[in-house]
Protein backbone atom coordinates (compact mmCIF):
# COMPACT_ATOMS: atom_id res chain seq x y z
CA UNK A 1 0.00 0.00 0.00
CA UNK A 2 2.98 1.84 0.10
CA UNK A 3 2.57 2.82 -2.95
CA UNK A 4 -0.30 4.98 -3.09
CA UNK A 5 0.23 8.64 -1.23
CA UNK A 6 -3.14 8.54 0.19
CA UNK A 7 -4.41 4.79 0.84
CA UNK A 8 -7.50 6.06 2.39
CA UNK A 9 -9.16 8.00 -0.68
CA UNK A 10 -11.80 6.82 -2.66
CA UNK A 11 -10.10 4.64 -5.83
CA UNK A 12 -13.18 5.63 -7.67
CA UNK A 13 -15.75 8.29 -8.86
CA UNK A 14 -19.15 8.93 -8.95
CA UNK A 15 -21.29 8.21 -11.64
CA UNK A 16 -25.00 8.12 -10.43
CA UNK A 17 -25.93 10.14 -7.58
CA UNK A 18 -29.31 9.78 -5.37
CA UNK A 19 -30.79 12.74 -4.29
CA UNK A 20 -31.16 12.65 -0.91
CA UNK A 21 -34.50 14.64 0.53
CA UNK A 22 -33.68 17.20 3.54
CA UNK A 23 -36.09 17.67 6.16
CA UNK A 24 -36.39 20.56 8.86
CA UNK A 25 -36.21 20.12 12.52
CA UNK A 26 -39.58 20.27 12.95
CA UNK A 27 -40.55 17.75 10.42
CA UNK A 28 -38.18 15.57 12.13
CA UNK A 29 -39.43 15.95 15.85
CA UNK A 30 -43.26 14.83 13.96
CA UNK A 31 -41.13 11.71 12.28
CA UNK A 32 -40.10 10.37 15.31
CA UNK A 33 -42.89 10.83 17.35
CA UNK A 34 -44.64 9.09 14.51
CA UNK A 35 -42.67 6.40 14.19
CA UNK A 36 -42.98 6.02 17.79
CA UNK A 37 -39.29 7.20 18.84
CA UNK A 38 -38.34 3.66 16.97
CA UNK A 39 -35.98 4.43 14.36
CA UNK A 40 -36.78 1.29 12.78
CA UNK A 41 -40.03 2.94 11.89
CA UNK A 42 -38.75 5.61 10.04
CA UNK A 43 -39.40 5.46 6.26
CA UNK A 44 -35.90 5.78 4.39
CA UNK A 45 -36.96 8.63 2.74
CA UNK A 46 -37.26 10.77 5.41
CA UNK A 47 -33.86 9.75 6.50
CA UNK A 48 -30.56 11.95 5.28
CA UNK A 49 -27.65 9.58 6.48
CA UNK A 50 -28.92 6.07 6.72
CA UNK A 51 -26.63 3.90 9.25
CA UNK A 52 -28.76 1.52 9.99
CA UNK A 53 -27.07 -1.39 8.99
CA UNK A 54 -24.02 -2.26 6.00
CA UNK A 55 -25.97 -5.26 4.69
CA UNK A 56 -27.50 -4.85 1.23
CA UNK A 57 -26.64 -1.24 1.33
CA UNK A 58 -23.39 -1.14 -0.84
CA UNK A 59 -23.08 0.74 -4.04
CA UNK A 60 -22.24 -1.40 -6.50
CA UNK A 61 -20.38 -0.60 -9.42
CA UNK A 62 -19.87 -0.25 -13.07
CA UNK A 63 -18.79 -3.83 -13.44
CA UNK A 64 -21.30 -5.34 -11.24
CA UNK A 65 -24.46 -3.28 -13.01
CA UNK A 66 -23.01 -4.03 -16.12
CA UNK A 67 -22.86 -7.75 -15.30
CA UNK A 68 -26.26 -7.49 -14.69
CA UNK A 69 -27.05 -7.24 -18.34
CA UNK A 70 -25.20 -10.68 -18.90
CA UNK A 71 -27.82 -12.18 -16.30
CA UNK A 72 -28.69 -15.55 -17.65
CA UNK A 73 -32.11 -16.65 -16.53
CA UNK A 74 -32.53 -19.98 -17.44
CA UNK A 75 -34.00 -22.24 -14.52
CA UNK A 76 -31.09 -24.86 -14.42
CA UNK A 77 -27.64 -23.94 -15.43
CA UNK A 78 -27.36 -20.56 -15.79
CA UNK A 79 -23.62 -19.42 -16.82
CA UNK A 80 -23.68 -16.83 -13.93
CA UNK A 81 -23.87 -19.81 -11.64
CA UNK A 82 -20.68 -21.23 -13.15
CA UNK A 83 -19.07 -17.96 -12.81
CA UNK A 84 -19.89 -17.42 -9.00
CA UNK A 85 -19.54 -21.06 -8.29
CA UNK A 86 -16.11 -20.84 -9.75
CA UNK A 87 -15.52 -17.40 -7.69
CA UNK A 88 -16.01 -18.69 -4.39
CA UNK A 89 -14.13 -22.01 -4.83
CA UNK A 90 -11.23 -20.12 -5.81
CA UNK A 91 -11.38 -17.41 -3.05
CA UNK A 92 -12.69 -19.88 -0.37
CA UNK A 93 -10.78 -23.31 -1.79
CA UNK A 94 -14.03 -24.90 -0.50
CA UNK A 95 -15.37 -27.57 -2.83
CA UNK A 96 -18.94 -27.61 -3.00
CA UNK A 97 -21.32 -24.31 -2.92
CA UNK A 98 -25.33 -23.97 -2.42
CA UNK A 99 -26.31 -20.40 -3.26
CA UNK A 100 -28.89 -18.51 -1.14
CA UNK A 101 -30.79 -15.51 -1.34
CA UNK A 102 -28.85 -14.03 1.62
CA UNK A 103 -27.40 -15.51 4.97
CA UNK A 104 -29.74 -17.16 6.88
CA UNK A 105 -30.80 -19.30 4.66
CA UNK A 106 -27.55 -20.91 4.94
CA UNK A 107 -27.36 -21.02 8.43
CA UNK A 108 -30.88 -22.32 8.21
CA UNK A 109 -29.72 -25.28 6.01
CA UNK A 110 -26.11 -25.31 8.08
CA UNK A 111 -27.91 -26.01 11.18
CA UNK A 112 -29.93 -28.42 10.39
CA UNK A 113 -27.19 -30.40 8.70
CA UNK A 114 -25.23 -30.59 11.88
CA UNK A 115 -27.39 -29.68 15.26
CA UNK A 116 -29.71 -32.14 17.24
CA UNK A 117 -31.78 -31.25 20.19
CA UNK A 118 -29.74 -30.97 23.36
CA UNK A 119 -26.86 -30.19 20.91
CA UNK A 120 -24.38 -27.24 21.66
CA UNK A 121 -23.14 -25.07 18.54
CA UNK A 122 -19.71 -22.93 19.84
CA UNK A 123 -18.62 -20.01 18.64
CA UNK A 124 -17.26 -16.27 19.37
CA UNK A 125 -20.55 -14.40 19.41
CA UNK A 126 -23.53 -16.18 17.49
CA UNK A 127 -24.94 -12.97 15.43
CA UNK A 128 -28.48 -12.92 15.96
CA UNK A 129 -30.45 -15.12 12.92
CA UNK A 130 -27.61 -17.91 13.43
CA UNK A 131 -28.49 -17.97 17.30
CA UNK A 132 -32.12 -18.13 15.96
CA UNK A 133 -31.36 -20.74 13.69
CA UNK A 134 -29.30 -22.82 16.22
CA UNK A 135 -31.84 -22.47 18.60
CA UNK A 136 -34.77 -23.54 16.39
CA UNK A 137 -33.29 -26.84 15.86
CA UNK A 138 -33.45 -27.63 20.09
CA UNK A 139 -29.32 -26.67 20.32
CA UNK A 140 -27.38 -24.04 22.59
CA UNK A 141 -25.61 -21.82 20.88
CA UNK A 142 -22.29 -20.90 23.59
CA UNK A 143 -21.15 -17.60 22.91
CA UNK A 144 -17.39 -18.01 24.08
CA UNK A 145 -15.41 -14.89 23.15
CA UNK A 146 -12.41 -13.63 25.27
CA UNK A 147 -13.04 -11.35 28.29
CA UNK A 148 -11.35 -8.18 26.17
CA UNK A 149 -14.08 -8.62 23.39
CA UNK A 150 -17.15 -7.36 25.84
CA UNK A 151 -14.59 -4.79 27.41
CA UNK A 152 -15.41 -1.49 25.92
CA UNK A 153 -12.26 0.52 28.13
CA UNK A 154 -9.39 -1.84 27.23
CA UNK A 155 -7.47 -2.06 23.67
CA UNK A 156 -7.19 -5.81 22.36
CA UNK A 157 -5.77 -6.12 18.53
CA UNK A 158 -8.38 -9.03 17.52
CA UNK A 159 -11.34 -8.42 19.93
CA UNK A 160 -13.02 -10.79 18.16
CA UNK A 161 -11.10 -13.97 19.02
CA UNK A 162 -12.76 -17.25 20.40
CA UNK A 163 -11.21 -17.96 24.23
CA UNK A 164 -9.28 -21.04 23.33
CA UNK A 165 -9.03 -22.50 26.80
CA UNK A 166 -12.92 -22.03 27.46
CA UNK A 167 -13.81 -23.75 24.18
CA UNK A 168 -11.21 -26.72 25.23
CA UNK A 169 -13.13 -26.73 29.03
CA UNK A 170 -16.30 -26.80 27.60
CA UNK A 171 -16.32 -29.51 24.88
CA UNK A 172 -14.90 -31.58 27.25
CA UNK A 173 -17.05 -31.02 29.87
CA UNK A 174 -20.04 -31.49 27.35
CA UNK A 175 -18.18 -34.39 26.11
CA UNK A 176 -17.48 -34.01 22.03
CA UNK A 177 -20.40 -36.01 21.00
CA UNK A 178 -23.10 -32.98 22.30
CA UNK A 179 -21.02 -30.64 20.37
CA UNK A 180 -22.42 -29.89 16.43
CA UNK A 181 -19.71 -27.36 15.37
CA UNK A 182 -17.39 -24.74 16.22
CA UNK A 183 -18.10 -21.70 14.04
CA UNK A 184 -16.50 -17.67 14.09
CA UNK A 185 -17.90 -14.70 12.88
CA UNK A 186 -15.38 -13.11 11.17
CA UNK A 187 -15.19 -10.03 11.82
CA UNK A 188 -17.51 -10.47 14.95
CA UNK A 189 -20.69 -8.32 14.30
CA UNK A 190 -22.08 -8.36 17.53
CA UNK A 191 -19.23 -6.03 19.45
CA UNK A 192 -18.69 -4.22 16.81
CA UNK A 193 -16.84 -5.87 13.57
CA UNK A 194 -13.96 -6.78 15.21
CA UNK A 195 -11.45 -9.17 13.44
CA UNK A 196 -10.53 -12.27 14.65
CA UNK A 197 -6.78 -13.17 14.50
CA UNK A 198 -5.00 -16.39 11.82
CA UNK A 199 -3.67 -17.30 14.98
CA UNK A 200 -7.32 -18.10 16.44
CA UNK A 201 -7.80 -19.51 13.72
CA UNK A 202 -5.61 -21.78 13.31
CA UNK A 203 -6.23 -22.81 17.15
CA UNK A 204 -9.55 -23.59 16.62
CA UNK A 205 -8.59 -25.70 13.55
CA UNK A 206 -5.90 -27.40 16.30
CA UNK A 207 -9.12 -28.19 18.83
CA UNK A 208 -11.58 -29.13 16.08
CA UNK A 209 -9.13 -32.09 14.90
CA UNK A 210 -8.23 -32.89 18.54
CA UNK A 211 -12.23 -33.55 19.20
CA UNK A 212 -13.41 -34.30 15.65
CA UNK A 213 -15.70 -31.52 15.20
CA UNK A 214 -16.47 -29.54 12.37
CA UNK A 215 -15.50 -25.88 11.96
CA UNK A 216 -17.44 -23.30 10.28
CA UNK A 217 -17.38 -19.44 9.36
CA UNK A 218 -19.49 -16.98 9.04
CA UNK A 219 -17.94 -15.19 6.57
CA UNK A 220 -20.17 -12.36 6.13
CA UNK A 221 -16.90 -9.27 6.61
CA UNK A 222 -14.19 -12.23 6.32
CA UNK A 223 -12.46 -9.62 3.98
CA UNK A 224 -12.82 -7.04 6.20
CA UNK A 225 -11.15 -9.65 8.43
CA UNK A 226 -8.21 -10.42 6.27
CA UNK A 227 -7.51 -6.65 6.05
CA UNK A 228 -7.28 -6.63 9.71
CA UNK A 229 -5.45 -9.37 9.72
CA UNK A 230 -2.90 -7.46 7.10
CA UNK A 231 -2.85 -4.70 9.15
CA UNK A 232 -1.78 -5.91 12.65
CA UNK A 233 -0.84 -9.58 12.64
CA UNK A 234 2.53 -10.14 12.31
CA UNK A 235 3.85 -11.90 8.85
CA UNK A 236 0.87 -10.85 6.87
CA UNK A 237 2.27 -7.36 5.70
CA UNK A 238 3.28 -8.36 2.43
CA UNK A 239 0.31 -10.74 1.87
CA UNK A 240 -2.84 -10.18 -1.08
CA UNK A 241 -6.17 -9.65 0.85
CA UNK A 242 -7.20 -13.33 -0.98
CA UNK A 243 -4.09 -15.23 -0.21
CA UNK A 244 -4.74 -14.06 3.75
CA UNK A 245 -8.62 -14.87 3.55
CA UNK A 246 -8.09 -18.18 1.04
CA UNK A 247 -5.38 -19.17 4.40
CA UNK A 248 -8.12 -17.89 6.60
CA UNK A 249 -11.00 -20.18 4.79
CA UNK A 250 -8.54 -23.18 4.33
CA UNK A 251 -8.50 -24.08 8.74
CA UNK A 252 -12.32 -24.23 7.91
CA UNK A 253 -14.48 -27.09 6.70
CA UNK A 254 -16.99 -24.47 4.98
CA UNK A 255 -18.33 -21.49 5.81
CA UNK A 256 -22.41 -19.67 5.55
CA UNK A 257 -22.29 -15.92 3.76
CA UNK A 258 -24.43 -12.74 3.51
CA UNK A 259 -23.12 -11.52 0.36
CA UNK A 260 -24.91 -8.64 1.28
CA UNK A 261 -21.49 -7.09 3.21
CA UNK A 262 -18.23 -8.32 1.51
CA UNK A 263 -20.25 -9.56 -1.60
CA UNK A 264 -21.22 -5.86 -2.61
CA UNK A 265 -24.59 -6.55 -3.55
CA UNK A 266 -27.93 -5.47 -2.04
CA UNK A 267 -29.61 -9.01 -1.75
CA UNK A 268 -27.42 -12.43 -2.19
CA UNK A 269 -25.32 -15.48 -0.10
CA UNK A 270 -24.42 -18.95 -0.16
CA UNK A 271 -23.44 -21.67 1.75
CA UNK A 272 -19.86 -23.73 1.31
CA UNK A 273 -18.67 -27.03 2.14
CA UNK A 274 -16.06 -29.34 1.93
CA UNK A 275 -17.95 -32.66 2.66
CA UNK A 276 -19.72 -34.83 0.21
CA UNK A 277 -22.40 -35.94 1.76
CA UNK A 278 -23.72 -33.07 3.67
CA UNK A 279 -24.07 -31.21 0.49
CA UNK A 280 -25.76 -33.84 -0.98
CA UNK A 281 -28.33 -33.10 2.18
CA UNK A 282 -27.85 -29.62 2.02
CA UNK A 283 -28.57 -29.34 -1.56
CA UNK A 284 -32.33 -31.31 -1.02
CA UNK A 285 -33.16 -28.51 1.75
CA UNK A 286 -32.09 -26.01 -0.73
CA UNK A 287 -34.24 -27.15 -3.51
CA UNK A 288 -37.16 -27.44 -0.69
CA UNK A 289 -35.97 -23.66 0.77
CA UNK A 290 -34.88 -21.41 -2.07
CA UNK A 291 -34.87 -23.15 -5.35
CA UNK A 292 -32.75 -25.18 -7.76
CA UNK A 293 -29.10 -25.19 -6.63
CA UNK A 294 -28.30 -23.06 -9.75
CA UNK A 295 -30.06 -20.12 -8.69
CA UNK A 296 -30.78 -20.73 -5.04
CA UNK A 297 -33.21 -18.06 -4.45
CA UNK A 298 -31.55 -15.12 -6.79
CA UNK A 299 -32.13 -14.24 -10.34
CA UNK A 300 -29.41 -14.91 -13.03
CA UNK A 301 -28.41 -11.53 -13.13
CA UNK A 302 -28.18 -11.30 -9.09
CA UNK A 303 -25.75 -14.11 -9.15
CA UNK A 304 -23.31 -12.62 -11.46
CA UNK A 305 -23.12 -9.11 -9.89
CA UNK A 306 -22.31 -11.10 -6.60
CA UNK A 307 -19.20 -12.78 -8.34
CA UNK A 308 -17.87 -9.91 -9.58
CA UNK A 309 -18.67 -8.05 -6.13
CA UNK A 310 -16.90 -10.88 -4.26
CA UNK A 311 -13.64 -10.28 -6.23
CA UNK A 312 -13.85 -6.36 -5.69
CA UNK A 313 -14.20 -6.08 -1.90
CA UNK A 314 -11.05 -7.88 -1.86
CA UNK A 315 -8.77 -5.00 -3.52
CA UNK A 316 -6.65 -3.42 -1.51
CA UNK A 317 -7.53 -0.13 -2.22
CA UNK A 318 -11.33 -0.41 -1.34
CA UNK A 319 -10.57 -2.26 1.66
CA UNK A 320 -8.08 1.15 2.77
CA UNK A 321 -10.64 3.12 1.89
CA UNK A 322 -13.52 1.06 3.16
CA UNK A 323 -12.03 0.94 7.00
CA UNK A 324 -10.58 4.39 6.88
CA UNK A 325 -13.74 5.91 6.22
CA UNK A 326 -15.17 3.52 9.37
CA UNK A 327 -12.09 5.01 11.07
CA UNK A 328 -12.46 8.50 10.50
CA UNK A 329 -15.93 8.64 11.26
CA UNK A 330 -15.06 7.28 15.03
CA UNK A 331 -11.64 8.86 15.58
CA UNK A 332 -13.78 12.43 15.53
CA UNK A 333 -15.57 11.74 17.95
CA UNK A 334 -12.74 9.84 20.07
CA UNK A 335 -10.72 12.95 19.72
CA UNK A 336 -13.95 14.60 21.12
CA UNK A 337 -14.16 12.69 24.22
CA UNK A 338 -17.01 10.42 23.01
CA UNK A 339 -17.44 6.88 24.36
CA UNK A 340 -16.70 4.62 21.23
CA UNK A 341 -15.70 1.35 21.59
CA UNK A 342 -12.53 0.74 21.16
CA UNK A 343 -10.76 0.06 18.57
CA UNK A 344 -13.05 0.37 15.77
CA UNK A 345 -14.24 -1.97 13.92
CA UNK A 346 -14.50 -2.58 10.00
CA UNK A 347 -18.07 -1.84 9.78
CA UNK A 348 -19.14 0.39 12.45
CA UNK A 349 -18.84 2.55 15.25
CA UNK A 350 -20.46 1.71 18.46
CA UNK A 351 -20.86 4.16 21.00
CA UNK A 352 -20.66 2.93 24.93
CA UNK A 353 -24.51 4.69 26.41
CA UNK A 354 -23.19 3.27 29.94
CA UNK A 355 -20.37 5.81 29.53
CA UNK A 356 -22.73 8.20 27.38
CA UNK A 357 -25.98 8.69 29.42
CA UNK A 358 -24.91 7.13 32.64
CA UNK A 359 -27.73 9.18 34.19
CA UNK A 360 -30.11 6.68 31.91
CA UNK A 361 -30.73 3.13 33.74
CA UNK A 362 -30.46 0.49 31.08
CA UNK A 363 -34.01 -0.24 31.35
CA UNK A 364 -35.24 3.42 30.23
CA UNK A 365 -33.47 2.31 27.01
CA UNK A 366 -30.81 5.15 26.96
CA UNK A 367 -29.32 3.37 23.10
CA UNK A 368 -33.30 4.62 22.31
CA UNK A 369 -33.30 7.81 23.63
CA UNK A 370 -29.76 8.72 22.33
CA UNK A 371 -31.14 7.49 18.64
CA UNK A 372 -33.97 9.75 18.90
CA UNK A 373 -32.07 12.65 19.20
CA UNK A 374 -29.71 11.97 16.91
CA UNK A 375 -32.59 11.56 14.39
CA UNK A 376 -33.87 15.41 15.26
CA UNK A 377 -30.39 16.19 15.19
CA UNK A 378 -29.35 15.65 11.82
CA UNK A 379 -31.64 12.82 10.36
CA UNK A 380 -28.75 10.30 10.85
CA UNK A 381 -30.52 6.96 11.51
CA UNK A 382 -28.55 4.82 14.22
CA UNK A 383 -29.72 1.54 16.20
CA UNK A 384 -29.66 0.85 19.76
CA UNK A 385 -28.23 -2.51 20.75
CA UNK A 386 -28.79 -3.05 24.19
CA UNK A 387 -31.25 -4.06 26.91
CA UNK A 388 -34.19 -3.35 24.15
CA UNK A 389 -32.61 -5.83 21.72
CA UNK A 390 -31.22 -8.21 24.12
CA UNK A 391 -32.50 -7.93 27.41
CA UNK A 392 -35.28 -10.11 28.32
CA UNK A 393 -37.07 -11.18 31.71
CA UNK A 394 -36.89 -15.14 33.02
CA UNK A 395 -39.29 -17.38 32.55
CA UNK A 396 -38.85 -19.10 35.35
CA UNK A 397 -37.36 -16.72 38.35
CA UNK A 398 -38.92 -13.54 36.82
CA UNK A 399 -35.41 -11.63 36.70
CA UNK A 400 -34.76 -9.19 33.89
CA UNK A 401 -31.75 -10.13 32.52
CA UNK A 402 -29.84 -7.46 30.89
CA UNK A 403 -27.00 -8.03 28.50
CA UNK A 404 -23.26 -7.00 28.43
CA UNK A 405 -23.60 -4.35 26.15
CA UNK A 406 -25.69 -0.71 25.81
CA UNK A 407 -24.35 0.10 22.51
CA UNK A 408 -25.52 2.51 19.25
CA UNK A 409 -24.34 1.05 16.69
CA UNK A 410 -23.45 3.42 13.53
CA UNK A 411 -22.99 1.32 10.49
CA UNK A 412 -21.34 2.38 6.98
CA UNK A 413 -22.35 1.08 4.12
CA UNK A 414 -20.24 0.57 1.69
CA UNK A 415 -19.38 3.20 -1.20
CA UNK A 416 -22.42 4.89 -0.58
CA UNK A 417 -21.29 8.15 1.51
CA UNK A 418 -18.69 11.07 1.45
CA UNK A 419 -16.87 11.81 4.12
CA UNK A 420 -18.63 15.30 4.50
CA UNK A 421 -21.47 13.29 4.76
CA UNK A 422 -19.29 11.26 8.08
CA UNK A 423 -18.15 14.88 9.04
CA UNK A 424 -22.33 15.93 9.79
CA UNK A 425 -22.80 12.64 12.16
CA UNK A 426 -19.64 13.31 14.10
CA UNK A 427 -20.76 16.53 14.49
CA UNK A 428 -24.49 15.49 15.30
CA UNK A 429 -23.10 12.91 18.06
CA UNK A 430 -20.46 15.33 18.93
CA UNK A 431 -23.15 18.20 19.85
CA UNK A 432 -25.12 15.63 21.75
CA UNK A 433 -22.64 14.55 23.50
CA UNK A 434 -21.89 18.03 24.88
CA UNK A 435 -25.51 18.23 26.32
CA UNK A 436 -25.96 14.96 26.89
CA UNK A 437 -27.28 15.60 30.81
CA UNK A 438 -30.85 17.20 29.43
CA UNK A 439 -31.74 13.80 27.53
CA UNK A 440 -34.25 11.73 29.09
CA UNK A 441 -35.10 7.75 29.58
CA UNK A 442 -37.97 6.24 27.51
CA UNK A 443 -40.93 3.57 28.15
CA UNK A 444 -42.24 0.98 26.43
CA UNK A 445 -45.88 1.73 25.35
CA UNK A 446 -45.82 -1.40 23.14
CA UNK A 447 -43.35 -4.36 22.87
CA UNK A 448 -43.80 -7.10 20.76
CA UNK A 449 -43.26 -10.74 21.88
CA UNK A 450 -40.00 -12.17 19.61
CA UNK A 451 -37.39 -9.67 18.60
CA UNK A 452 -39.00 -6.70 20.11
CA UNK A 453 -36.41 -3.56 19.29
CA UNK A 454 -37.66 -4.28 15.45
CA UNK A 455 -40.92 -3.04 16.29
CA UNK A 456 -41.22 -1.78 19.71
CA UNK A 457 -43.25 1.32 20.18
CA UNK A 458 -41.44 4.08 22.80
CA UNK A 459 -42.36 7.55 24.36
CA UNK A 460 -40.35 9.94 25.99
CA UNK A 461 -40.39 9.99 29.90
C1 LIG B 1 -26.54 -6.36 10.27
C2 LIG B 1 -27.10 -7.57 9.64
C3 LIG B 1 -28.47 -7.50 9.05
C4 LIG B 1 -29.49 -7.77 10.08
C5 LIG B 1 -30.06 -9.03 10.15
C6 LIG B 1 -30.99 -9.30 11.12
C7 LIG B 1 -31.34 -8.32 12.05
C8 LIG B 1 -30.78 -7.06 11.95
C9 LIG B 1 -29.84 -6.79 10.97
C10 LIG B 1 -26.61 -9.88 9.23
C11 LIG B 1 -25.74 -10.98 9.42
C12 LIG B 1 -24.44 -10.80 10.02
C13 LIG B 1 -23.62 -11.89 10.23
C14 LIG B 1 -22.30 -11.75 10.86
C15 LIG B 1 -25.28 -13.33 9.32
C16 LIG B 1 -26.13 -12.29 9.07
C17 LIG B 1 -27.46 -12.58 8.46
N1 LIG B 1 -26.35 -8.67 9.68
N2 LIG B 1 -24.06 -13.13 9.89
O1 LIG B 1 -25.46 -6.44 10.85
O2 LIG B 1 -24.00 -9.60 10.37
O3 LIG B 1 -27.41 -12.31 7.13
O4 LIG B 1 -29.27 -10.68 6.80
O5 LIG B 1 -28.19 -11.85 4.87
O6 LIG B 1 -29.67 -13.11 6.40
O7 LIG B 1 -27.18 -5.30 10.17
P1 LIG B 1 -28.72 -11.98 6.26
Amino acid sequence: MATYPFPEAEPFRIKVVEPLKMTTREERERIIREAHYNTFNIRSEDVYIDLLTDSGTAAMSQDQWAGLMLGDEAYAGCRNWFHLEETVRDITGFKYVLPTHQGRPAENILTALYLRPGFAALGNMFFDTTRAHVETKGALPRDLIIDEGLDTTVYHPFKGNIDIDKLEEYIKRETPEKIGFIMLTVTCNNNGGQPVSMENIRAVREVADKYGLPFFLDAARYAENAFFIKMREEGYADKSLKEIAREMFSYADGCTMSAKKDGLVNMGGFLALNDEAKFREAQQLLILLEGFPTYGGLAGRDLEALARGLREALDERYMAYRVGQVHYLGNQMLKAGVPVFQPIGGHCVLLDMKRFLPHIPQDQFPSEAFCAELYVDSGTRAIGLGFLAFGRVDRESGEVIYPPLEVVRMAVPRRVYTNNHMDVVARSVINIYERRETLRGMRLTYEPPMLRHFRAHLEPL
